[in-house]
């Protein structure tokens, strides 16, 4: 068992073979010039400057054998799969579907729907697509950690209070213990990204609990991991 003592509100403890890292939506669509995040009107530099530290937290969870599961939202080259009611939102310069720098907006298949070469996935590890904020929602995600008997849950990735903190919310109501870690997550928005971390260790850990980067690092460093 791993112990994270420093986590908050309280020390969070995981078994490796039992946990899965989830890294959510890291993808060109949000992280690039011409992806959905800017023809929302968003400054997409603010999240690129998670991915090394998104890079280092693979590699300690790979270096422990964990599962490890890369996102995307993604819908069907035919839309069958986007209510058109998320289509028609807002005054977005394209619209999910129009075509776009890097391809069709966050269609699955086109060259901006693709993890950031940084952060691609590896061979044996699970990238899965969904068509709405929650990795859970019209997904195998369920399925998945239930055949790999996986307890708990330690979340990365985009954006900090949309689709991260959506699949969290989603994996508490599902029994999962899960973590979100702090300096692997981001937001456009500083403030929503503060409050969310908040939000999510609020009340004895009402959605979970957080931690950051260097404490799973420290954790999982062979010499420290206890049998
Ligand atoms: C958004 C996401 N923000 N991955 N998606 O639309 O958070």
């Amino acid at each position: 068992m791993i112990s994270l003592p420093a986590a908050r509100p309280c020390p969070f403890d995981f078994d490796p073979a039992k946990t899965a890292l989830i890294v959510i939506d890291m993808q060109r669509d949000f992280l690039e010039p011409g992806g959905f995040g800017e023809v929302l009107g968003n400054d997409v530099s603010r999240l690129a400057v998670i991915v090394p530290t998104v890079a280092r937290l693979l590699d300690a969870c790979r270096g422990a054998g964990m599962t490890i599961i890369h996102t995307r939202e993604a819908h069907r080259p035919d839309l069958a799969d986007c209510p058109p009611a998320k289509r028609a939102r807002g005054e977005p310069l394209l619209r999910i579907g129009d075509a776009g720098p890097m391809g069709r907006i966050l269609v699955s298949g086109e060259p901006g729907n693709a993890i950031v070469p940084a952060l691609a996935p590896r061979p044996g590890e699970i990238e899965l697509e969904k068509p709405g904020k929650g990795a859970f929602y019209a997904t195998s995600l369920a399925e998945i950690l239930r055949h790999r008997r996986i307890e708990k849950l330690i979340f990365a990735g985009v954006t900090t209070e949309v689709c991260v903190q959506t699949s969290m919310r989603e994996a508490n109501d599902r029994g999962f213990d899960s973590l979100l870690v702090e300096d692997a997550t981001e937001s456009y928005f500083p403030e929503f990204k503060r409050v969310t971390i908040e939000m999510i260790r609020a009340q004895g850990g009402i959605v979970g609990w957080t931690a950051s980067c260097a404490d799973i690092e420290s954790a999982l460093r062979p010499g420290r991991r206890e049998a």
